[in-house]
C-alpha cells in the first residue's frame, strides 16, 4: 500500500470547551472534497451545537503505514444485567493474560471516571497487564488512537456483515476499526471498553485471542462513565514507539473478519479453544 496517494481528515467539534463529536478518514484525494463535507454536516446535526468545528486535513506522504486485517466479531447476548456482562468479561480479560487486580482496577476506574480530576477521559488509559500500574504519559487526556480507516471495500463488506448480525450503529463500525488499530499496537494483549454515551450501553473486549467481543449492556442506561483501557506486555513496551504508532501511523484495513454471535461465555472459551481456567 501506498500512502503517498492518502489524506487523513478528522473533525473535532466542542462547545464550552467540552467535546462533542469526533470522527476520522483516511481518504484518497478525489474524496477529500465530499469527506471533509460529509465529517462537517456531522459535527452540524448533534443534538447540542458546536461552538468550535475543527476540520484537520494532513497528507500521509511519507507515513509509516500498514494494511490490517478487521477483527473478528462476537456478540455475546447472554446478560441484559451489566454486572453479570461486567463479571464475563472480567473472564475473558484474564483469559487473554491480564491479572486479576488489573481487571479490577480497571473496571473500578472506567466506572468513575479514570482522570485525575474525576472525569472521563478522551483518550485511553494503558496499563501494565500484570499490575495494572498506568503507563500513559497523561492521565488526564490518555492516548488517542488515530488515522485509521476501512478501504472502501472492505467498509462496505464490514457494514453487511455488521447489518446482518442486527448492528446498524455507526458506533460500532467505527469502534471495531478502532479496536482493530490498538490491537496491532506493539506490547498489545486485550482491551476493555464502554461506550460514555449515558443512552449508549454497549462495551467490548477486544484481543488477538478473543476478537472483538460485543458486550449489549456493560453498564446501566443513563450512565455518563465509560472510556478504554488497553491492557500492555510492560516487557515489551515502549512509551514513544508505542504513541507514535497510535497517534501518527496511518492504518487501512483491507479485509473483514468473520461477524456472528454466541449464546455465552463459557460456550465462546470453549470455542476459541482457551485452556484458561477461569472464574476461580
Ligand atoms: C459497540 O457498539 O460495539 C460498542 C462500541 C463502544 C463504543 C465506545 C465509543 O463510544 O467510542
Amino acid at each position: 500500500m501506498d500512502c503517498r496517494n492518502y489524506y487523513s481528515v478528522r473533525m473535532h467539534a466542542s462547545a464550552l470547551g467540552r467535546h462533542i463529536s469526533g470522527a476520522e478518514r483516511i481518504v484518497t484525494p478525489d474524496k477529500l472534497d465530499s469527506v471533509a463535507r460529509e465529517l462537517l454536516s456531522r459535527a452540524l446535526a448533534k443534538d447540542r451545537s458546536p461552538d468550535h468545528i475543527v476540520v484537520t486535513i494532513d497528507d500521509l506522504s511519507g507515513l509509516i503505514h500498514r494494511s490490517l486485517t478487521a477483527l473478528d466479531v462476537t456478540t455475546l447476548n447472554s446478560s441484559a444485567d451489566p454486572a453479570a456482562a461486567r463479571a464475563d468479561a472480567a473472564r475473558l480479560l484474564q483469559a487473554t493474560g491480564v491479572g486479576a487486580d488489573a481487571v479490577e482496577k480497571a473496571f473500578s476506574l472506567l466506572s468513575r471516571g479514570a482522570s485525575p480530576s474525576g472525569g472521563n477521559m478522551r483518550g485511553a488509559m494503558i496499563m501494565d497487564a500484570r499490575t495494572g500500574e498506568r503507563l500513559e504519559p497523561d492521565q488526564e487526556r490518555g492516548v488517542r488512537a488515530s488515522r485509521f480507516d476501512w478501504t472502501g471495500e472492505a467498509g462496505e463488506k464490514m457494514r453487511t456483515l455488521l447489518n446482518e448480525q442486527g448492528l446498524v450503529h455507526e458506533r460500532t463500525y467505527e469502534a471495531l476499526a478502532l479496536a482493530s488499530k490498538i490491537a496491532d499496537s506493539p506490547g498489545f494483549i486485550s482491551e476493555l471498553c464502554w461506550s460514555d454515551d449515558p443512552e449508549y450501553t454497549a462495551g467490548y473486549v477486544s484481543s488477538r485471542l478473543t476478537g472483538y467481543v460485543r458486550f449489549p449492556c456493560l453498564k446501566k442506561e443513563g450512565d455518563a462513565r465509560g472510556g478504554r483501557a488497553v491492557f500492555i506486555d510492560r516487557k515489551k513496551f515502549d512509551a514513544a514507539q508505542f504513541l507514535s504508532f497510535m497517534e501518527e501511523e496511518a492504518v487501512l484495513i483491507e479485509r473483514t473478519g468473520q461477524c456472528r454471535p454466541d449464546t455465552d461465555v463459557d460456550h465462546f472459551l470453549q470455542r476459541i479453544g482457551s485452556d484458561v481456567r477461569t472464574g476461580s
